[in-house]
């Protein structure tokens, strides 16, 4: 099937096949790895990491409801609200406005739930609900732009096309819509992007298409996909994932207050060795991963190779960058024989290092305190 710029759409051909199953331009790519099949939530496989853009194909994928189906002949994206005049564009007339790529790195808000104590409610995700891409699309502030935002207006409202039931306590009154909103002045920088494409390919269902946000430096979860309306509002917002899911504690004047998860916090990953991983005595052994922050460049690495005690500084394979992350390495001759506690802790330029304990202000989101790898030398 051909979209509307004549790109071969696979995922159009191919609607119900998982996208674990979908060919992949690299045959030592071991799948996404199945976290819930209906809906859609698969997780790329952290250890299988090894340059810094995720093919769309690769790209982990958080689904609340069924994937939409869209009609593209009758498909609008609407903006509304506290504007001068509303809008709705054709996907052929966002198609034709001026449009921008950038490398953005999204991570799942719930990713690294199953490290935590005790064990949490949601998608037990392990490393590998995040990616970085390079999105192509129109900036939501060209938009705001055109609609006119009035004096006042404080949130836009993102809302996608997918809709349905959530049936776990605080139950939905019926079908409701995911939707999420963003502070004016966040919707306004230039990370936000209304995407239509991923490393140069149209999004595929899984992924949004026709047109998904992309919210730079913020947990995925305000990267709204199967967007379809802009709502501009002189009141915050209180959808379900807004207040009830997606939001940690925040201190105020000392009182915990339910707050919408925003900004990505300062994070590194291992990606090799795995847990549990065997490695050859005395031959160097190069352990790797990625390092990000929301809204602030990583700038330093940190290893350590016996539980804490000491930390070494690692290497970038890539320059900084306040909205991608960095793949790094660090070659370690293992020595001694027996167990060892692998850790990697990143700083970014705000000065936010990864934290060695959990903050249980954040309940089952932000999972970004430092998580051991245990391997054996032999
Ligand atoms: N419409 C809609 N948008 C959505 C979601 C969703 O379920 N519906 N999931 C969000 C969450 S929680 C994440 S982490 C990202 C995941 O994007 P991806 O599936 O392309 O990786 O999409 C976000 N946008
Ligand atoms: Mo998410």
């Amino acid at each position: 099937m051909l979209d509307r710029r004549g790109f071969l759409t696979v995922s159009a051909l191919l609607p119900s096949l998982p996208l674990a199953m979908m060919a992949s331009d690299d045959p030592s790519f071991p799948g996404l790895i199945v976290r819930e099949s209906e809906p859609q939530n698969l997780e790329y496989p952290f250890a299988a990491l090894n340059k810094p853009v995720i093919p769309q194909e690769h790209f982990y994928v958080r689904n609340h409801f069924a994937v939409p189906t869209i009609d593209l002949d009758s498909w609008r994206l609407r903006i509304e609200g506290h504007i001068d005049k509303p809008v709705a564009l054709s996907f052929d007339e966002v198609l034709k406005l001026p449009a921008v790529t950038k490398m953005l790195t999204m991570e799942c808000a719930g990713n690294g739930r199953v490290y935590l104590v005790p064990k949490a409610k949601g998608v037990a995700w392990q490393l590998g609900a995040v990616g970085s891409a390079a999105w192509t699309g129109v900036p939501l502030n060209a938009l705001l732009g055109t609609a006119g935002v009035k004096a006042g207006a404080v949130e836009v409202i993102l809302a996608g096309a997918d809709r349905g039931t959530v049936n776990e306590d605080p139950k939905s009154p019926g079908p409701i819509a995911f939707a999420r909103s963003l502070p004016l002045e966040k919707a306004k920088k230039a990370e936000v992007l209304l995407a239509y494409q991923i490393n140069g390919e149209p999004l595929t269902p899984a992924h949004g298409y026709p047109l998904r946000a992309v919210v730079g430096g913020w947990y995925g979860m305000a990267s709204v996909k199967w967007l379809t309306k802009i709502i501009v509002t002189d009141r915050p917002f209180a959808g379900f994932w807004q207040t009830m899911d997606y939001t940690i504690f925040e201190r105020r004047h000392g009182l915990p207050v339910m707050s919408p998860i925003t900004a990505m916090l300062v994070k590194s990953s291992i990606a090799r060795p795995l847990a549990g991983e065997v490695v050859g005595a005395g031959s160097a052994y190069r352990i790797r991963g990625a390092a990000w922050s929301g809204e602030s460049p990583v700038l330093k690495i940190e290893v350590s190779t016996d539980a804490g005690k000491t930390w070494a500084e690692a290497k970038w394979d890539q320059g900084p960058d306040a909205f991608a992350w960095r793949l790094w390495h660090f070659d370690w001759p293992p020595a001694a024989k027996g167990k060892h506690a692998l850790m990697a802790r990143a700083t970014d330029a705000a000065g936010r290092t990864q934290p060695l304990q959990r903050d249980p202000d954040r309940r089952t989101y932000c999972v970004n305190h430092v998580i051991p790898v245990e391997i054996e030398v032999r």
